[in-house]
């Protein structure tokens, strides 16, 4: 086994449980897709309807033609000089060489570092110089962004950067994605089923996004766990219509998931109804994954007659809150049963069951996949509360990590001394061992799934010359769920002639972050309400901030 330096493993006594109890059978990710092409080499693993960057036009992928992908594109990346335990940084949009890409650095033992394709200078910048990168993928342009200049930027800045592929047809200075697969040599080794696998990121709470990672064994069993719960086989057709790299869409049950049950994975190029019924309806998708704000949208669009759904069987919401209003209407209105999961990339994952009664699926957010997972409901000393009562979920268990990436400082306040993650979630069980959440006492704020830490952007906003002080908070709306406001005390030689709020934002963005961080409003104020022992009271501003727009 490859001891990756950073890593928190599992304490051997429960290693040993959860491979007794079968929940870890020393599967890995490689030899999974192997297994698959073997059984049913001939039947389609991905759908790429094309329509973007990387592509222009269709591809269909049997499992066999991934496998040999897959096999020649670990080929080309270790004659390039990719090594075993090496990391890489994968952005690119929903299309099928994700899934050669990643399969190939699984087979390497070379680890993806799961960006998204919002992620900008900042981020990228972060995840590069942090994890030691030595390759960076990504599109030529998409969504009008030019990854390619992003690259030239950060590999100028990490001379350990040495390789940026780029899938789609002009690379500019960089190496065509589709030049480096060879028939050369494999990995003379192969990674073990307790090596970490990947690096997935966290929503996280803190100034830089933290590095979560996951062994083969552990997610493995978190995706055949799923493919139960979710009632997957290899008729199953998964739609992925979120960012394919995002831990819901990749493992709940995902396409992953559908991967390891022998299914089809359809890449959806964008999530509206408009480009996803049609291929709901060509594909005959059977099962999908959307967060609250997408469901709404796909809800109207069906009420308004929109047609083209059918064949769905379930559909997957998650990611933030999903409003019981809105969950008691997919099944008369899509005709298919709605499942709630309730995931983090750190591991837990709740599922609402495909045959509980439907006041359950609609009012909670499901319960563990693993009779293993530990759960504790807390108050804020840690002590147990009895169900029915909210608290501090705390979670420990198969599939879920004992500390973040290289990250000792966060980890003692993020897992408890026996090793439970402290989620930052706010809960409720009910006596049937559902969860419901109830709010969240970490310093983030949910946009419709998209998790933004608001220490992160407090920092932005404190590089201002005119700020003296920042407090980033969510506001109410009925569309995301939430958005951020940020909250700012100006310098006192700047409050004659203030910034205007816009400045602000256009700041934070030329700072070149992802633009789902950028705060949609901008309040300024003399100074923060303060807590009873003189800390800001975020409390107090969500509070304002909730009346002001309830006013108006
Ligand atoms: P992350 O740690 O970035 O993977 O984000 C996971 C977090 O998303 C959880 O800790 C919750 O705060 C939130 N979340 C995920 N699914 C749900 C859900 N169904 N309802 C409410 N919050 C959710
Ligand atoms: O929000 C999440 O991170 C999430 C939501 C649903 C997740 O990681 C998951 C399911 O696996």
């Amino acid at each position: 086994m490859t001891t990756l330096e950073g890593f928190t493993p599992y304490p051997a006594e429960f290693a040993e449980r959860y491979r007794a109890a079968g929940h870890w059978r020393g599967e890995t990710f490689g030899r999974m897709l192997r297994e698959r092409a073997a059984a049913h080499g001939e039947r389609t693993a991905v759908v790429d309807p094309g329509g973007h960057s990387v592509a222009a036009t269709e591809r269909r992928w049997t499992y066999a033609e991934l496998d040999l992908r897959a096999d020649r594109m670990a080929a080309g990346l270790l004659a390039r000089g990719v090594r075993s335990g090496d990391r890489v940084v994968v952005q690119l949009p929903n299309a099928a060489e994700f899934f050669e890409v990643v399969f190939a650095l699984f087979r390497i033992g070379a680890l993806p570092v799961f960006a998204l394709p919002a992620h900008r200078y900042t981020e990228i910048g972060y995840f590069c110089s942090f994890t030691d990168a030595v390759a960076y993928v990504v599109p030529a342009v998409e969504g009008g962004f030019d990854y390619r200049e992003l690259a030239s930027r950060v590999r100028a800045e990490n001379p350990g950067l040495r390789l940026v592929l780029v899938a789609g047809e002009d690379a500019g200075e960089h190496v065509r994605l589709a030049d480096v697969p060879c028939d050369g040599p494999g990995p003379a080794e192969e990674p073990e089923p307790g090596d970490v696998a990947f690096l997935q990121l966290s929503g996280g709470s803190t100034g830089v996004p933290k590095l979560i990672p996951r062994t083969h064994d552990d997610y493995i069993y978190s995706l055949r766990g799923s493919v139960d719960l979710c009632g997957q086989d290899a008729d199953s057709v998964y739609l992925c219509v979120l960012p394919a790299a995002h831990n819901f869409p990749l493992s709940s049950p995902g396409s992953l998931g559908t991967l390891y049950a022998g299914g089809r994975v359809v890449l959806c190029p964008q999530p509206s109804p408009e480009t996803a019924f049609p291929l709901i309806e060509r594909e005959g998708v059977t099962i999908t994954g959307l967060v609250p704000p997408l469901a709404l949208l796909w809800l109207e669009a069906a009420e308004r007659g929109a047609t083209g759904y059918r064949s769905l069987r379930v559909l997957l919401v998650g990611g933030a809150k999903f409003s019981t209003e809105a969950a008691r209407r997919v099944r008369p209105v899509l005709g298919c049963t709605l499942q709630q999961v309730f995931g983090m990339a750190e591991g837990l994952v709740n599922y609402t069951r495909l045959d509980d009664p439907e006041e359950l699926i609609t009012t909670t957010q499901g319960r563990p996949i693993s009779p293993d997972d530990e759960v504790r409901v807390v108050d804020d000393q840690d002590r147990d509360l009895p169900d029915g009562a909210t608290g501090h979920l705390l979670t420990r268990g198969p599939y879920t990590i004992r500390g973040y990436w290289k990250a000792p400082e966060h980890n003692a306040n993020s897992f408890t001394a026996d090793g439970f993650y402290r989620t930052g979630d706010l809960v409720r069980r009910t006596p049937t061992g559902h969860l419901v959440v109830e709010g969240r006492a970490k310093d983030q704020i949910n946009r419709g799934g998209e998790k933004v830490a608001a220490e992160e952007i407090e920092n932005h906003l404190l590089a201002h010359p005119a700020v003296h002080d920042a407090a980033v908070v969510s506001m109410p709306d009925p569309y995301l769920g939430e958005r951020t406001c940020a909250y700012v005390v100006l310098r006192a030689e700047h409050r004659e002639q203030p910034p205007k709020g816009v400045e602000l934002k256009r700041f934070v963005r030329g700072r070149g972050l992802a633009d789902y961080k950028v705060p949609d409003r901008v309040e300024f104020v003399d100074a923060f309400p303060a807590t009873g022992i003189g800390k800001v009271s975020k409390k107090d501003l969500r509070a304002a901030i909730a009346a002001s727009l309830t006013a108006s």
